[in-house]
């Protein structure tokens, strides 16, 4: 887990832009919320869209986008799909995975991934090394799955330790391979109209299924991606433009963040920044996908903290029509994704459909 803790709740988050304190000083009033988003439109299955409408309840109240029901939905969909190339061929997908050092939290999303691999039918590699690990060790590794015949995904968790470059180390990895999505020729591809990237990164992927299989629709509608990471806020900002939304990135430095994201129709918030959003942000009715995973002290809690979103969940759902809780929302689409991406790896390289 990331080494600072918070103590907070909506009201006594700790907000870092000053536009943020004069929102607190002169609060906004919002009307109630109209569910101008929820059409379902081009839903991909009769199953999700039955799940979508059963989990969006009524109008009266905002609608928890459920994102480890939806990611279930997924991994079922993928296992069958391993089975079926398993029989037709006697193919296996596999995915490498590479983690360096003992940061706890990335030592639970590692074993997420394990444990979801082996449930769907995918072999899991993996290579633990220590935290004083040299850069040309693991380009070692990358290598050797670069040429090994049973792998068809290779994913090195970040943040990798501070010695090494994770440019050089992320770009070794071959991009037929890059089931992160994360080599610069992939995210190039992306940027570019009328180029496919062979892999999507899998979080913003997954922010946009869960959208998709809600009837969420984005085309024509306005967005505000908050952060602008490698990982998460600028391909998100790229997959909503190529789905045709307008889109706004808002970052640390924004002036007035919360005047950008009340114009929003869709927000995607990936700050790292507890609780910052706040129901008055938001403008009514809107669809709000929380990716923000932040470890808040809680003394109650078995491991002595929670984990809590970048959006005060309390108030977003009085505002919203629909929002994704943290945990249970993204987080579980992650995984979903890698392990479509490593299935579609194996699928396009063995050339089966
Ligand atoms: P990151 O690399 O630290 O990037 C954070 C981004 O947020 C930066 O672009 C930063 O702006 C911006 N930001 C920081 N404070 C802000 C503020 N007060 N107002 C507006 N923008 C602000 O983090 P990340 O890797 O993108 O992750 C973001 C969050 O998502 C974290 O909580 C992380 O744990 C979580 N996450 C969740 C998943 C999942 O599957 N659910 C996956 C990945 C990450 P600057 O560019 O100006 O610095
Ligand atoms: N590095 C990721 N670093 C961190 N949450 C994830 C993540 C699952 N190369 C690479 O997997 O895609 C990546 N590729 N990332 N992340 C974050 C990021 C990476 C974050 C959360 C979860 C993966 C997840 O399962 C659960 C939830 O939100 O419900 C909670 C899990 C818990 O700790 O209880």
């Amino acid at each position: 887990m990331a080494s600072t803790l918070f103590f907070t709740n909506c009201h006594l988050s700790p907000f870092s832009s000053t536009a943020a304190a004069a929102l607190r000083r002169h609060p906004i009033r919002v009307a109630p919320t109209s569910l101008r988003f929820l059409a379902l439109h081009s839903a991909p299955s009769q199953s999700s869209r039955v799940a979508a409408v059963a989990a969006m309840g009524t109008e009266a109240s905002a609608k928890v986008i459920d994102g480890k029901l939806v990611a279930k939905q997924i991994r079922d969909e993928i296992t069958a799909e391993v089975s079926r190339m398993k029989e037709a061929i006697g193919v296996v997908p596999g995915l490498a995975v590479i983690l360096v050092g003992d940061r706890k939290d990335s030592a639970t999303y590692v074993r997420n991934k394990q444990k979801a691999c082996e449930a769907a039918g995918i072999n899991s590699l993996e290579a633990f090394l220590p935290e004083d690990s040299t850069e040309e060790e693991v380009l070692n590794y990358i290598s050797g799955y670069n040429e090994d015949p049973s792998v068809h995904g290779i994913l090195v968790q970040l943040p990798l330790p501070s010695h090494m470059n994770e440019q050089n180390i992320l770009n070794a990895i071959t991009i037929e391979k890059d089931v992160d999505g994360f080599h610069p020729l992939n995210i190039g591809r992306l940027a570019m109209r009328d180029r496919e990237p062979l892999f999507v990164p899998c979080t913003p992927k997954g922010c946009i299924e869960l959208l998709r299989r809600y009837g969420v629709s984005i085309k024509g509608t306005r967005a505000v991606v908050i952060g602008r990471s490698n990982i998460v806020g600028m391909p998100a900002a790229l997959l909503l433009q190529r789905e045709d939304a307008t889109v706004s990135v808002v970052h640390s430095k924004t002036l007035n963040p919360e005047e950008i994201i009340r114009q929003a129709d869709i927000v995607i918030s990936a700050a790292g920044q507890p609780h910052m959003v706040r129901g008055s942000w938001i403008k009514p009715g809107a669809v709000i996908i929380d990716v923000g995973i932040n470890p808040v002290e809680d003394p109650n809690s078995t491991r002595g903290y929670r984990l809590i979103g970048d959006v005060c969940y309390e108030e977003a759902i009085k505002v919203a029509s629909a929002v994704t809780p943290v945990p249970g929302g993204v987080g579980p689409m992650t995984i979903a994704m890698l392990l479509q991406n490593t299935l579609n790896s194996a699928k396009r390289i063995h050339k089966f459909e």
